[in-house]
């Protein structure tokens, strides 16, 4: 397992979930969807569909469709409220330090061949809590480049277990995932990867 890597607010973690509880927070987030189905998004204006299929749980959830990106309280296709957020991810948020509570957990399922283009999480009202992300599944290359949409990027791959802190200057650094490497674990059952996203969403103080 390689060091944690940390710069200008951005913290990784590789392997910090153990496999027992890569199982056990795979088995919370299965419950999740069971209440809250996967849906697939589409682009604002264009109308094009993601290839990742998404759902959320916690007090406000990420959606996307023609008429734009926002945080709303309930599942667009059921109109039901999200699920709580599984107490596991809480505590994981507040062992790492960051501040008020999580508001959101955005849950991304890359099956084979699903990406996600570069791109900047800016539709928090607040950027002064950190995102967490938490790799599940199959191994992603993972693009990170700088807080403008030109300049250099690199590339990291995220492994099932890996968690990692977008605090302080990398909360605004565009991201996205080139590729979902297949049969690179065996956690979920038929493959593919899930990416749980934390967020705090609302100023708090
Ligand atoms: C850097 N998810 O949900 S996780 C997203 O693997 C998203 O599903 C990807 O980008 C995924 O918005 C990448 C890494 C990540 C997530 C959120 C960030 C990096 C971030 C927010 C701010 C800065
Ligand atoms: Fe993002």
């Amino acid at each position: 397992m390689a060091d944690t890597i940390e710069a200008a607010g951005l913290a990784i973690h590789p392997g910090l979930l153990s496999p027992a509880e890569q199982r056990a927070l795979l088995s919370d987030i299965a419950a999740v969807i069971r209440k809250a189905p996967l849906f697939r998004p589409t682009m604002p204006r264009t109308g094009k569909p993601f290839s990742v299929m998404m759902t959320n749980c916690g007090p406000l959830g990420w959606v996307s469709d023609k008429t734009g990106y926002r945080y709303q309280p309930r599942h667009p296709e059921t109109g039901k409220p999200w699920p709580p957020m599984p107490d596991r991810l809480v505590a994981l948020w507040r062992s790492l330090g960051a501040p008020a509570e999580p508001e959101a957990c955005l849950v991304n399922m890359y099956d084979e061949g699903a990406k996600l283009g570069m791109h900047q999480d800016s539709d928090e009202r607040t950027y002064d809590a950190p995102v967490v992300s938490v790799s599940l599944g199959d191994t992603a290359v993972f693009r990170m480049g700088g807080t403008t949409r030109r300049g250099p990027t690199r590339s990291v791959r995220l492994s099932s277990g890996d968690v990692v802190v977008f605090g302080g200057e990398s909360r605004l650094m565009y991201h996205g995932i080139d590729r979902v490497l297949s049969g690179s674990s065996r956690l979920i059952d038929g493959g593919g990867r899930i990416n749980l996203t934390l967020r705090r969403v609302t100023p708090w103080s």
